[in-house]
Formats: structure tokens, sequence, C-alpha cells
């Protein structure tokens, strides 16, 4: 039987591993104003509630994927008219690094469209990470799957973060991509924390997906054996050519609810509200912001997609009174490396 949501939300004791699907649902099954008010109360128990954290995203390798995720412009299957390239030159990485940082970024996330990286690609990468971290910010990367000893090297690199996303429900997972397994992203996930690197891992909402999707997805994030540092909640912006073209948005207090569980069943995690804002109203990023996501990307380009101008980002934080911080303090990060 389902346990009713009034027994099953207290996070107060701390991180919780043990999510139960019933639970989950629950915390979906809220309405709307409590299910807001539970999440600000975990939210401004471990954040600052004013400060978002921003990064900016560079497409270093674009297109051509041999991998068949229905709702990516980048991969062969689609018919979206992105070009297929080589990975960029250090030099231009780094140029373009410098401006976002001049912008605001506080962290900056190199993408590349492979199912997973050569060998010969780590020496380039690693130039490009060390680039930027000398430049005072954070990296992060997402080059698709990696083996035990790729993560070593990128780590060694001083790689930050990697981002690695399940994307949707285990159940869900084979409607939007065959030619990989929910598992192997799941061995991906387990090779970079060995590694130790700060794990980015979240997933899209809109792919026609079920609340009962939903809620395994964030039931999988939150019952990782450490949750991930950022968890980025995307909205799907539905690509012309790619197989989620004429997929319906979800309801935006839908949306909302999804990054509320986030913040309740992971509470010191930073939670992106990552694709799709380019879509999305003032007031409804403000309920998410009120949902408890506190880091955004920003710049004019996601990979491939558009995003806010910055000028608009800009005037949409201050009016919110909310903080772009250069050092934001994610209390995750801070009590892992204090545990003894
Ligand atoms: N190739 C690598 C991989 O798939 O892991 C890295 C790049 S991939 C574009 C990074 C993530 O962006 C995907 O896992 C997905 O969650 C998100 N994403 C890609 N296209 C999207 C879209 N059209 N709308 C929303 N999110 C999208
Ligand atoms: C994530 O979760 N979202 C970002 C980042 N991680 C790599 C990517 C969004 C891509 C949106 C579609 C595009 O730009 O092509
Ligand atoms: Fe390739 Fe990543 Fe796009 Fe999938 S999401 S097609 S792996 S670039």
């Amino acid at each position: 039987m389902p346990q009713s949501a009034e027994t099953c939300t207290d996070t107060s004791a701390g991180l919780r591993h043990d999510w139960r699907q019933d639970e989950v649902e629950a915390l979906f099954a809220l309405p709307f104003t409590e299910l807001i008010f539970r999440a600000q109360r975990v939210h401004r128990r471990w954040f600052d509630p004013r400060q978002v954290q921003c990064c900016e995203l560079l497409s270093v390798k674009t297109g051509g994927c041999p991998e068949d995720c229905g709702y990516c412009s980048q991969s062969r299957f689609a018919k979206s008219g992105v070009k297929a390239s080589k990975l960029m030159a250090v030099a231009g990485v780094l140029a373009a690094a410098k401006r976002a940082k001049a912008n605001g970024a506080s962290r900056y996330c190199l993408g590349a469209a492979w199912r997973a990286p050569k060998d010969k690609d780590l020496a380039p990468l690693a130039a490009m990470i060390a680039g930027i971290k000398a430049l005072g910010m954070e990296t992060c990367a997402t080059l698709g799957m990696l083996t035990r000893k790729q993560a070593a090297a990128l780590a060694d690199a001083g790689l930050d973060y990697y981002n690695h996303n399940i994307d949707t429900s285990p159940e869900f997972y084979d409607q939007i991509i065959t030619t990989r397994q929910f598992q192997e992203r799941l061995d991906t996930l387990e090779h970079v924390r060995a590694a130790g690197i700060k794990v980015c891992c979240g997933g899209i909402v809109g792919m026609g997906e079920s609340v009962a999707d939903r809620a395994a997805m964030l039931r999988v994030l939150a019952n990782l054996p450490h949750h991930p540092e950022s968890v980025p909640i995307n909205q799907l912006i539905a690509i012309r050519g790619t197989a989620l073209e004429g997929q319906e948005k979800p309801h935006p207090i839908d949306f909302v609810r999804c990054l509320a569980v986030a913040r309740i069943l992971m509470p010191r995690s930073a939670v992106r509200l990552s694709a799709g804002r380019d879509a999305m109203s003032d007031e409804m990023q403000a309920l998410c912001f009120l949902a408890g996501a506190n880091s955004i990307f920003i710049g004019s380009k996601l990979l491939t997609a558009d995003n806010p101008e910055q000028d608009q980002d800009k005037m949409l934080l201050a009016r919110l009174g909310l903080e772009a911080l250069p050092a934001f303090a994610n209390p995750l990060q801070e009590n892992r490396d204090s545990a003894p």
C-alpha cells in the first residue's frame, strides 16, 4: 500500500539512499504548495537560497554521434542538420572559456558527441582542462562512456566534475535509446566516482514518460551510493529532425514538481534547472528556484540549442534578487571532504 506523504518526507535526519518508489510517488502527489514548502525547508537548511551557481557549456566535438538517443540533434540517426565536426583546438576552447568567465560562469563544461572518447583524445582534453583550471574556473566534461582508466586519466588532468545523465527511468530507457543499456550509464558513473571526480547526473523531463518514470529516475539518483554533487534536470528541447520532435512540453507545474522532489531527495546536491529555459517564462523559472533549483547554464548556447541571452538572465536574477556566485559552496562536497 502506498505510504502517506505525511510519513515519508522527513529528510531532516540527513541523506537517505533507500527511497522506495511509493514514497517518491507520494511526494509527486502532494498538493503543489505543500511540496514547494517542503522543498524550500530542505533547501534553506543546506543552502543560501539567494545563491545560484552558473555553468557554461561548449560543444568541443559536435555531431556525427553513433548513439541513437531520441532527443539528441547530434545523433547520426537525427535529421537535424547539425554538421559533424572534429575535436576543437585547445586555444579556441580556452578563448571561449575566458569569455565565459568574464560573463560570470564559475564552471566550464566541455561536451563531446561521442559514444565514448578514444584514448588519443585524452591528451588534448587534458590540456583544455588544465587551461580552464588555470583561469580559476571549475571544470566539467561530458564525453560519453568512460573506462576506469580513462576516468583516472581525466582525474589526473584535474577534472572536477563529469556529467553523465541516466536521462530517464530504467523502465522507459529503451523507448528513448537502444544503442546502449541503462546499466552502462551506471557503470560509467561508478568509474567516475572511483576516480575521485565529482558526479553530475540527472535526466530529461517531457519525453512522454509517466509520473512513475519521473519518480523512478529521481529514486535511482537518490539511491546511488553517493548523491551526485550536481543534478541537472532538463526539460526536453524537442529539436526538429530528432525522434522526439513532436513531443509536447510537460505542464510547467509538473516540471516544477520534478525539481522540488529532486531537492527533497538530494538535499545537499546542486539541482540544476538545465536545458529548456529558453522556452520558460520568468514566472516558471521563479517557481523552479522556489522549488530548490540553485544552478543554471548561462550563455546563449547550450550544445547545439539556444539558451536565454546573457542580458536576459542577468535581468531575471536581478529581478528575483538572486546572486550568480563565482564561489558557490556545495555542502555535499564540503561534507565529503571532511568525512573521516
Ligand atoms: N555524448 C555524451 C552523453 O550522451 O553522455 C554527452 C553529451 S549529451 C548531449 C548530454 C546530455 O544532454 C544528455 O544525456 C541529455 O540528458 C541532455 N540533452 C541532450 N539533448 C537534449 C535535448 N534536446 N533536450 C534536453 N536535454 C538534452
Ligand atoms: C545536461 O544535463 N544538459 C546539458 C549538459 N548536461 C551537457 C546539455 C543540454 C543539451 C541541450 C540540447 C542541445 O544543446 O543540443
Ligand atoms: Fe550521442 Fe550524447 Fe547525443 Fe546520445 S546524447 S546521441 S550519446 S551526443
